[in-house]
């Protein structure tokens, strides 16, 4: 494979940007190797500098539900973006987004635009600590709701992947203040909750977990945690960054039916333009500076363009049927990959959302972050190089989630399960 110009930006780019990157994962530290670099991207598939292209699992962390450069929402952008770029006063588009959030996910009867994640979960946390008057929180080891300082205790994704889930930087007092539970465990939960719950300020969890490989909650699981928060006075965090609009239209709490206090959102609602979101319950949200005294602010929040591509992915991803079909897609990717890894008699298991999915180069069931840590990464770094030497682009790590897209059609599933089934063959001997 063809790579002397991603080599050579990336020569520049190590200069000039730590490790590379932008953001830690991208470098593909834990997989070994160098990454490649962009040059478009198209429907299901990424086209690199160097002329190769890839069927791409990764779907920029998981904003191209719909499939990169869609036409909708490039022409939805383009319409919007020559009456400005940015105004820093209120436009019509930042009602129509809040309007849209609030009628797909019913919990959230208000809710502000942030521009990442990141940015949203610190603030849902400022918001708990500020409304409860309360300074605990709990999170869950593995999981990963960006880089704010709270919760780099234990974090998931690329803090895992480079084996940072503690970071430095963050003071011990505010890292005392971040309790950890383990994901899945009912008992545990309830023992934390018996000892501190009164001091519990929210408790935030991804439903379904994204940033520890993929794991889904245990049945009963989130109502347990649901029913803990209400009896302590703690409030429920959803944090669907991740699983927000992808594995049912109104994100996992609609796929399991609970009600959080507050969610919070990124990703698909920027189209793959810098956009966050928090909301939920009205007489949290109005606590919200101007309308309260919980502060927080942004220049570019609510950005018209921004919302203009969020808005047009909403919309593709609001058809009738859009999330039915995305789940057959997501079973038929991972049945196939089971089916292929059987052939070659490697241990492999996966786990599945609509639209998202786990990989593990260990039997399964993989319910627990334990369990997922008992994946052999070795053999996955092998997959992953494999994978991409046949065309196909996997997150660069055993602990980051894959997302499938409504672009990734039968012919781009078959490919898949084809080159997975070289794959297999090739690391199957190793
Ligand atoms: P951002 O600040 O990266 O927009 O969102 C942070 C975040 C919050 N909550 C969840 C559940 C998330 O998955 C994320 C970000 N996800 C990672 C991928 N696992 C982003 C990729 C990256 O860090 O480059």
């Amino acid at each position: 494979m063809k790579t002397d110009r991603s080599h050579a930006l990336f020569t520049r780019a190590s200069e000039l940007l730590p490790g590379g990157v932008n953001s830690p994962v991208r470098a593909f530290k834990s997989v070994g190797g160098e990454p490649f670099f962009a040059q478009r991207a198209e429907g299901a598939y990424l086209f690199d500098v160097d002329g190769n292209r890839y069927l791409d699992y990764v779907g920029s962390w998981g904003p191209m539900i719909a499939g990169h450069a869609h036409p909708q929402v490039l022409d939805a952008v383009a319409k919007v973006m020559r009456d400005g770029l940015s105004f820093g006063v209120p436009n019509a588009l930042e009602v129509t987004m809040a309007e849209a959030i609030t009628s797909i996910v019913p919990s959230c009867e208000m809710v502000r635009m942030v521009n990442s994640g990141t940015e949203a979960t610190l603030s849902a946390i400022r918001l708990a600590r500020g409304a409860t008057g309360r300074s605990r929180i709990i999170k869950f080891e593995g999981c990963y709701h960006g880089h704010g300082d709270s919760f780099l205790v234990k974090a998931g994704s690329g803090a895992l992947t480079l084996g940072l889930p503690n970071s430095p930087g963050v003071p011990a007092a505010l890292a005392d203040l971040t309790m950890t539970l383990p994901y899945n465990d009912f008992d545990a939960a309830t023992t934390l909750f018996d000892e501190i719950g009164h001091e519990v300020a929210g408790l935030i969890i991804e439903p379904i977990v994204g940033n520890a490989n993929c794991i889904l909650p245990r049945d009963g699981y989130l109502q347990h945690l649901r029913e803990l928060c209400t009896r302590h006075g703690a409030l429920l965090i959803f944090d669907e960054v991740m699983t927000g609009f992808r594995v049912a239209p109104g994100g996992a709490q609609q796929r399991y039916g609970i009600r959080p206090d507050l969610s919070t959102f990124g990703k698909i609602i920027g189209g793959g333009m810098p956009v966050g979101a928090y909301g939920g319950r009205r007489d949290l949200m109005s606590q919200i500076a101007p309308s309260g005294p919980i502060y927080q602010a942004g220049t570019l929040s609510g950005n018209p363009v921004a919302m203009a591509a969020g808005l047009a992915t909403l919309e593709l991803i609001g058809q009738p049927g859009f999330h039915d079909a995305l789940e057959r897609s997501t079973h038929a990717l991972c049945d196939g990959l089971e089916a292929a890894a059987g052939e070659a008699g490697v241990a492999f298991h996966t786990t599945r959302a609509p639209g998202m999915f786990g990989l593990y180069f260990r039997e399964g069931p993989v319910e627990t972050f334990a369990d997922a840590l008992g994946s052999d990464t070795a053999r996955f770094n092998r997959f992953f190089h494999a994978m991409l030497e046949g065309g196909v682009y996997l997150a660069p790590s055993a602990f980051e989630a894959g997302f499938v897209s409504s672009a990734h059609g039968e012919a781009e599933i078959a490919a898949t399960v084809a080159a997975a089934r070289a794959a297999f063959e090739q690391i199957g001997r190793m």
